[in-house]
């Protein structure tokens, strides 16, 4: 079925230093794991698995290779410097937790890359691209430099694509892209709606308010500003008119839903979401089922989730909502549910109810992307989506994109030269820094080895 905007999806290759750093600020799963060892060969075979599972069924579906690690330049400007032992060694003493940054694959989870407009919905026809400066983590703070370059790379020769840098970072400004916006959008993909979710409601002048004056209700810190998303609406060029803020509930940051898509979806004219996930719910999505119908002449579609179907916590813990939603090549719906959730009773429930719901779904099926998972990211964290023109989309290099030869190579790559586990302390040993680097590099280069030449 040949449809006006088709969503693309790309995902970040998983890096060969993936590890369990504890790093994730307010992140249940990577606070409860930390220091474990990991496996960054498995951990990059199920995210190529995930990525074949999308192309099966048509998606087109892309990668960014994974940024070189450890990352020595950002090292070297927290004042680590001189022989590369020596680095390891001073920073693995001094700053643990700053050596397990700079080996972070955490750019992998690429729904927090950059936000994403459609060109239809924008006022230059241009889609824009506006890299997240993920300033709430200091280890996802360093990706930004380094995914800006990839995917300028990538659009390069993709006509009315723009890509742009992140807002400054500054902590009133702090964005985490793609994982708090939700495009709803007609089937033909041509007319979208978009809700920015946030966490804080502050804005430059009440941050330099004293603590005292502070509400200090909240437990655990929200990662994105309401201003942060007013600026990113403002760069991708939107109608304000197709654009609704909407603040997380208090219970839900507290229970550890740091990302919007913790706890609620959306796929097309379908939003699946919790009932703690949205202060002020239902007069918030009134005013955008109101625009939605005006806009695209249909019903927007929700399936709401109550507490007493799955509670916060077991969403928390089952990802439910970070499950991927997508198109397939005949226009059915698929779903790819992380693996976890196959245990939840509550869980299967609820995927009962949507798949009587709405026909559209011809399968769901059961990721097992537990290393990913281990580290709070599930199938949907792993992608960013950006709906292109049949025509955009063959203009991206072939190289770029997961197709059988590809997944092949990436494949034996990881298979001979990714650890089959890693600990802590190999962190210390520059023939590992070194072989990571190399690694790094060989797939940059299949990457961007034809990026010239288009199909
Ligand atoms: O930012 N975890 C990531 C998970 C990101 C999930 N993304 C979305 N929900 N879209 C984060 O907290 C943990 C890394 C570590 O602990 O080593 C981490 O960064």
């Amino acid at each position: 079925m040949e449809r006006d905007y088709i969503e693309v999806n790309i995902d970040g290759m998983i890096g060969p230093s993936h590890h369990f750093g504890g790093l994730g600020v307010e992140n249940k799963a990577s606070e409860k794991n930390v220091s474990q060892a990991s496996s960054p060969r498995n951990a990059a075979l199920q995210g190529l698995a995930k990525m074949e599972l999308l192309a099966s069924y048509g998606v087109p579906q892309f990668y960014l290779p994974p940024p070189a690690r450890p990352a020595w330049k950002w090292l070297e400007s927290l004042g680590y410097r001189g022989d590369k032992a020596r680095v390891l060694r001073d920073c693995y003493d001094e700053q643990p937790r700053l050596l397990s940054a700079a080996y972070s694959s955490a750019f992998m989870w690429t729904a927090n890359a950059a936000s994403v407009s459609c060109g239809s919905d924008t006022r230059s026809k241009s889609a824009m691209i506006k890299l997240a400066n993920l300033n709430a983590n200091l280890h996802r703070s360093i990706e930004e430099s380094e995914r800006f370059p990839q995917l300028e790379r990538m659009f390069q020769s993709v006509e009315r694509v723009e890509v742009s840098r992140g807002l400054c970072s500054s902590r009133p400004l702090s964005d985490e892209g793609a994982a708090n916006i939700m495009r709803l959008c007609n089937r033909e993909g041509n007319r979208g709606v978009y809700v920015f979710v946030y966490g804080e409601e502050a804005s430059a002048i009440e941050f330099a308010k004293p603590d005292s004056e502070k509400s200090k209700s909240k437990r655990r810190h929200p990662r994105q500003t309401r201003l942060a998303s007013e600026l990113v609406a403002r760069s991708l060029d939107l109608e304000p008119s197709d654009c609704f803020l909407i603040q997380q509930t208090n219970a839900a940051i507290d229970a550890g839903v740091f990302h919007n898509d913790v706890i609620a979806t959306s796929h097309e004219n379908l939003l699946l979401y919790h009932e703690l996930a949205f202060q002020d719910s239902e007069e918030a999505l009134e005013r955008v089922k109101r625009r939605f119908l005006e806009k695209t002449g249909l019903p927007l579609e929700t399936l709401l989730v109550t507490s007493s179907d799955i509670g916060l916590d077991e969403a928390v813990d089952m990802y439910l909502f970070n499950s991927q939603i997508c198109t397939d090549r005949e226009g059915g719906w698929r779903m790819l549910v992380p693996d976890d959730c196959r245990s939840s009773e509550s869980v299967r429930r609820t995927l009962d109810r949507l798949r009587s719901q709405h026909p559209r779904f011809r399968s769901i099926d059961y990721c097992p992307l537990g290393e990913s998972m281990r580290n709070g990211g599930g199938p949907a964290c792993l992608r960013l989506r950006i709906s292109l023109t049949p025509a955009q989309r063959d203009q991206i290099p072939r190289s770029m994109e997961i197709s059988a030869d590809t997944l092949t190579q990436l494949q034996k790559l990881v298979e001979t030269e990714y650890p089959e586990k890693l600990e802590p302390s190999d962190f210390l040993n520059p023939d590992f820094a070194e072989h990571c680097e190399r690694v790094s590099q060989q797939i940059a280069l299949l990457w961007g080895a034809n990026s010239g030449v288009s199909r």
